[in-house]
């Protein structure tokens, strides 16, 4: 195996032997196998969509798939085998509709089972002699996972683009040319971007249409006395079908990690049981999920594989593109109908209810609407001098000690900043007492990952408001930390909406050669992070 595509992996250079996340040698070539198979579909349908033609179930394929290849997202050997097998059972038919010239290597392998292992194991990141082409061609497939995700999530609720759905399949092409030159994959690189925005465009439709817009929210921390199902990832449907399925029944819901902002939107939080939010960021469940006694339902990616002794794993349910050896995994929506929970809610009436582990409340639900209604507050205080600066710290959370970096940067701001915040980053953060700054809280929450669109809305709106050129020219610094794929196509999505010097750490992609890092730097002023004191000295001035 060789896998690099996340900021913990191995020595910073890359997963070789086992992935730190858990992920096993066979999963990661599996998964490059799959990828591969797609990129073989995304040909296919791209030749069908031009002929006026393209597969629905090959768009689905597509997106839910890479879905699949993100980090902690499946880790299931089983479900991966046969997600390779329906790929290329459906590139099959989907060959048999349209004549390729010069096809690639993606469209014309077709191996049974016992050739996967093999297959796998020369098709994944490495096959890329080039290390620029290399590094680049790795970049699109990360951000072109982390879109999926963000599509796959909309779908649920109902939105699709035919647009995004197009140019997903034509980069996966151009991924499969070995002609590739790094002129054209700087520009496909952008359009990863641009179509990252449409991307989280649509997932905020689709999650504001179907639950309004999120509202200022105190969200409990501690807990009740009933039995309790913990809610984690990222899936607004999956939530709403649970609290309709629970309602009634003497369970509560509790949302983890990135699922708290759920609580912000009005026909969500309308659950009287929709109890509060249990733990913290995705890497501590070891610890937390023992605690909350009650079954545990992933939605998404943020899965840590559990110790073989966790007295959790019986606990532990599985939906949509997560996989996982052992857990319980409930089926997809079918003919219209919502997914059945029943066996989880059971499951939950025989357990004790959770132990409390921290107490109080948080605020949140700063997303653009809201941040919107307050902006004569906001723009007096920024006039006033009241607020010098705003400072995004987005992005993700994740376990290496050198995450302290942002509790301690969070800490040492200045009481006239203002922290916006979106994804499990926030958890560095959203509990210290921070303050206000004449009743608007130092920490603004947007939401998940995807909310950073929020972000780059209310900056827009602000540049609006005072008149300016340029985004860049607002009192705005960018200190964003990030984990895996979706964090990859929200820092694509801000660069392609313009936003310069944008610092990432804790430490910059191994996937990005000093070339294509090089070309960052230059053309936009991305940077890492240094020490704390030297950071806010630098990012005040
Ligand atoms: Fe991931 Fe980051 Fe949103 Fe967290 S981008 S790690 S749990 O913020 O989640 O999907
Ligand atoms: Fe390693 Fe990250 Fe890949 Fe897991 S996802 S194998 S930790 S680089």
């Amino acid at each position: 195996m060789f896998c690099y595509q996340c900021q913990e992996t191995a020595m910073g250079t890359g997963c070789t032997l086992k992935g730190v996340c858990g992920k096993t040698s066979e999963v990661a070539n599996l998964q490059d196998l799959l990828l591969f198979v797609v990129r073989g579909i995304a040909v296919y349908n791209e030749h069908l969509r031009k002929d006026g033609h393209p597969s629905e179930q090959a768009d689905k394929f597509i997106y839910d798939a890479l879905f699949i290849t993100i980090t902690n997202a499946n880790f299931d050997k089983a479900a991966i085998t046969e997600k390779i097998k329906e790929g290329l059972k459906l590139k099959k038919e989907l060959a048999n509709k349209v004549k390729i010239e010069n096809a690639p290597d993606e469209c014309l392998w077709n191996g049974s089972e016992d050739e996967f292992e093999e297959k796998s194991k020369t098709v994944g990141v490495l096959r890329t002699p080039n290390e620029d082409v290399r590094s680049l061609k790795e970049l699109v497939h990360y951000g072109l996972k982390g879109m999926a995700a963000y599509v796959e999530h909309a779908h649920n609720l109902g939105y699709e683009s035919p647009e995004i759905f197009a140019f997903m399949q034509h980069a996966l092409s151009e991924l499969t040319r070995n002609d590739i030159t790094v002129e054209e994959l700087v520009q496909l690189t952008l359009e990863t971007g641009k179509h990252g925005v449409s991307a989280m465009a649509q997932l905020d439709k689709a999650n504001t249409s179907s639950y309004g817009n999120p509202e200022i929210s105190q969200v409990s921390l501690s807990v009740r006395n009933n039995p309790g199902i913990l809610i984690s990832g990222h899936d607004l449907k999956d939530l709403e079908e649970l609290l309709e399925q629970t309602e009634g029944t003497g369970v509560d819901v509790y949302t983890h990690s990135e699922m708290l902002p759920a609580h912000y939107y009005p026909q969500l939080k309308k659950y009287k049981h929709l109890a509060g939010n249990y733990g913290n960021a995705w890497w501590k469940q070891k610890e937390e999920f023992e605690s909350f006694n009650g079954p545990i339902l992933f939605t998404s990616n943020c899965i840590v594989p559990p110790r073989a002794n966790a007295s959790y794993k019986d606990r532990i349910y599985i939906t949509g593109a997560c996989g996982l050896e052992g857990a319980h995994y409930i089926p997809e929506r079918k003919d219209g109908k919502p997914k059945d929970f029943s066996a989880l809610i059971a499951h939950a009436k025989q357990c004790q209810p959770p132990i409390a582990i921290e107490n109080g409340t948080i605020i949140g639900g700063f997303a653009h609407a809201q941040v919107t209604a307050l902006a004569d507050k906001v723009v007096d205080a920024v006039k006033s001098g009241a607020i010098r600066k705003f400072f995004v710290m987005a992005g993700c959370d994740g376990r290496m000690k050198s995450r302290e970096y942002y509790t301690e940067f969070a800490q040492k701001l200045p009481g006239d900043t203002v922290i916006l915040t979106a994804g499990c980053a926030k958890y560095r953060y959203n509990k210290l007492a921070l303050g206000d700054i004449n009743g608007i809280p130092r920490v603004l929450d947007a939401g998940q990952c995807n909310d950073s669109y929020s972000l780059a809305v209310i900056a827009l709106k602000l540049k609006e408001i005072f008149g300016l050129d340029d985004v860049n020219q607002l009192p705005i610094v960018y200190n964003i930390a990030w984990y895996e794929q979706k964090a990859v196509i929200v820092l694509l999505a801000l660069l392609a909406l313009g936003v310069k010097h944008i610092h990432l750490g804790p430490t910059l992609p191994a996937f990005l050669s000093p070339n294509v890092k090089n070309v960052l730097i230059e053309q936009f002023g991305i940077g890492g992070i240094s020490t704390v004191d030297e950071d806010i000295v630098k990012f005040l001035s």
